[in-house]
């Protein structure tokens, strides 16, 4: 693999690293290697690379050369040695618990979580003799007081979704190498390596949902776990090879890695568009509060200009009236479009407690920290002038309809 880019800058190497158009006929995108299977020049071969003695392609659920130069691009971007290709987050999630825990083991996990996340860990490996703790990962004594002998991992997404907590990765990572054997798993999803690298913050696999930022433009579902050498071959041949076969296909790799060109100049848009988004709704009189790492409000702006490069995409607030409110704003919205994910292009509005995250039991969804109320914004590229426009309309429109409704209520009768 060419790496002539190792020591260029972050956008440099998202588009040429490991890939020299002179060794693929001149072609300046590097090609799709559309094929399940690879062939042996001998039997013997073919014997050394089962054994793992030999290295080369030789069946595309374990390696296949457009994976692996994406692989490559994701490592380097993470600032990691190595990188798995997944068909989904949930894919690269789920293989990495599977690798990494065993019967026995605890896993310590932060206060919120995505709902698929939430339910791998309650639902499948919480069902599998595995002991899944929640902890308050801000409070490093309630760690330290969590951590036991049998504690293998610690898992947290920062910022979380939906509520955008955030974890200080590199204390985490501190306290939890004082212990041997405790990997540090960090969900970087809402941020993507442009923003945050958890890696060289200390911890030791990064994975990621590259359905979102990552590929850009919402046409595919892919994930991606990011580590030191020695895991990453452990996640490949035990979580992808064997206990998920979540294998991303060579067509979506290369979709991703058109993504990747753009990643910087994307995600600089995502945040300077939210930003004024979330400074709009902070002011706007129908509002009641505004979740956003960029605004002087958020209860750990400290930490997040000290770990992440810009404040994200992600914004999650409620509106004075509760969800019924919200319902009214997100049916109101024309430009922005009703549906879940993020990172996308189109800016998108969900109800992450009846949505992304109904797989909490209302008792649940408080006790984690997700109010009812929440409405999340995905902002995405359009012009700012627009997006502001259709947020203001929407909520003159809500406002209206709860003015109207305040009439209309018996207690307004006199
Ligand atoms: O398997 P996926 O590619 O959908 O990724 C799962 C996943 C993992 N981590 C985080 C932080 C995520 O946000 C996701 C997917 N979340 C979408 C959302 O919140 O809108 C899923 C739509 S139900």
């Amino acid at each position: 693999m060419n790496n002539k880019h190792n020591t260029c800058g972050f956008s440099t190497r998202a588009i040429h690293h490991g890939y020299d158009p002179k060794d693929h006929h001149g072609a300046l995108v590097p090609p799709i290697y559309l094929s399940a299977t690879f062939a042996f020049p001998t039997v013997e071969y073919g014997a050394a690379c089962f054994a793992g003695e030999a290295s080369g392609h030789f069946y595309t659920r374990i390696s296949n050369p457009t994976l692996a130069l994406l692989e490559s691009r994701m490592a380097t971007l993470e600032g990691g040695e190595a990188a798995v290709a997944f068909s989904s987050g949930m894919g690269a999630i789920a293989a990495t618990f599977w690798t990494l825990l065993r019967p026995g083991d605890e896993v310590i996990v932060s206060q919120t979580l995505y709902g698929c996340t939430f339910a791998l860990l309650h639902h499948g490996i919480g069902e599998f003799g595995i002991k899944v703790r929640h902890v308050d990962l801000t409070d490093l004594a309630a760690l330290q007081a969590a951590l036991s002998p049998a504690t293998r991992m610690i898992y947290c997404e920062t910022p979380a979704n939906p509520n955008l907590r955030l974890i200080d990765i590199a204390a985490v990572a501190r306290l939890a190498h004082q212990q041997p054997n405790v990997t540090v798993v960090v969900d970087n999803t809402y941020c993507t390596p442009y923003l945050q690298r958890p890696l060289e913050l200390g911890a030791d696999v990064v994975v990621h949902s590259a359905t979102k930022y990552l590929s850009g433009h919402g046409d595919i579902t892919a994930g991606i776990a990011v580590s030191n050498q020695a895991l990453a071959q452990r996640i490949r041949l035990q979580g992808l090879k064997d206990l998920t076969g979540a294998v991303m296909s060579p067509q979506d790799a290369s979709l991703l890695m058109r993504g990747l060109k753009t990643l910087a100049l994307r995600m600089d848009r995502h945040c300077s568009n939210a930003q004024a988004l979330a400074e709009a709704l902070q002011v706007h009189p129908a509002v009641e509060s505004v979740i956003y790492p960029g605004l002087r409000s958020f209860p750990q702006y400290e930490l997040a200009t000290r770990q992440m490069k810009l404040p994200g995409g992600m914004i999650a607030f409620e509106l004075k009236g509760g969800i019924e409110t919200g319902r009214r704003f997100m049916n109101a919205l024309q430009l922005f479009t009703r549906a879940v994910s993020l990172g996308d292009a189109e800016s998108l509005a969900q109800h992450p407690a009846s949505m992304t995250h109904s797989t909490y039991t209302p008792e649940q969804l408080a006790q984690h920290g997700i109010s009812e109320g929440l409405v999340r914004l995905s902002v995405g590229l359009e012009d700012v002038a627009d997006l502001l426009a259709d947020v203001h309309q929407a909520l003159a429109k809500c406002a209206r309809a709860s003015v109207r409704k305040a009439a209309m209520a018996p207690s307004a009768v006199r």
